[in-house]
């Protein structure tokens, strides 16, 4: 059967993240998207001048709606909120649906290469960590982890490794693995490190492209994986391959720093490679 996956994250209208990405990436998976989303940007937060606009009191009455239609998700995959309100928002949504047999894969989505982006500050970051004992899994990189865990930024293999160790004391509450991005690996390579029960590490060679969007595609390749009921790892290599060779056809594209990964003409491939599983 269709499996149904809420996502929950923003919509930024021009910069392939976010929705932009999983209302392409989930139904070609073969997954109803039902979506929720937090804000309206008219592009992500790496423009210049970018605007915002919170969306707390609609997606509050959309729960009220979704509540009366006693709605089930067989996933919920939440990313980018935007606000300490909208956490909030995103708490009530998970009491509201999180049932028996509801999955639940949060991406933190608030820092890239260091730093924050735009519009956060300490408060979200704690705000985050309480959620994150809410999901079955998060997706953090090594900078969200890093505000995570209070520790500082740091991009060596052996830097990763010592956050993965440190990033267990994270796991409380429902909260099982951390499917950690980003990491650095000797031998020049880039990768996963799942910390948890269902623990493993994948690799690939490190590419010299850092863009926005990247952890969104790996995480809507990872949920539509985890709907279809693909074990953490599977789902992971899946989302990881697909992720990297996005990345390397996007190199060709010289505007690939504020327009995200070049993913849609890799669609058909994607399918291909579900249909081989
Ligand atoms: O890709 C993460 C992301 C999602 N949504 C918004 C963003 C970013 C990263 O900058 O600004 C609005």
């Amino acid at each position: 059967m269709t499996k149904r996956i809420a996502v929950i994250q923003d919509l930024s209208c021009i910069g392939r993240c976010s929705l932009g990405v999983a209302m392409a990436v989930l139904p070609a998976m073969g997954c109803e998207t039902a979506v929720l989303p937090t804000a309206i940007l008219s592009a992500h937060t790496a423009f210049q001048g970018f605007t915002f606009l919170d969306l707390t009191d609609e997606a509050e009455k959309i729960i009220a709606h979704w509540r009366t239609l006693e709605m089930h998700f067989d996933l919920i995959y939440i990313g980018y909120l935007g606000s300490l309100r909208l956490i909030d928002m995103a708490a009530r949504f998970l009491d509201a649906f999180a049932a028996d047999g509801t999955g639940v894969v949060l991406d933190p989505a608030f820092g890239d290469n260091g730093r924050l982006y735009s519009g956060f500050n300490a408060a979200y970051v704690r705000a985050m960590r309480a959620l994150c004992t809410r999901a079955d899994i998060i997706l953090p990189n090594i900078t969200e982890l890093c505000f995570l865990l209070d520790a500082p930024f740091g991009d060596s293999p052996a830097h990763s490794r010592m956050l993965a160790e440190r990033s267990a004391a994270l796991l409380a509450g429902r909260l099982e693995n951390i499917l950690i991005t980003s990491c650095r690996f000797d031998g020049g390579r880039t990768g996963l490190i799942c910390v948890g029960n269902a623990p493993f590490e994948y690799s690939h060679e490190h590419l010299a492209l850092s863009q926005h969007g990247t952890g969104d595609l790996f995480a809507s390749v990872y949920a539509g994986m985890a709907a279809r009921g693909a074990d953490i790892e599977t789902a992971a290599r899946m989302a990881a391959d697909f992720t990297f060779d996005c990345l390397k056809y996007s190199m060709r594209c010289p505007d690939h720093r504020w327009y995200g990964v070049d993913f849609e003409a890799m669609l058909p491939e994607l399918i291909k490679r579900l249909e081989q599983l």
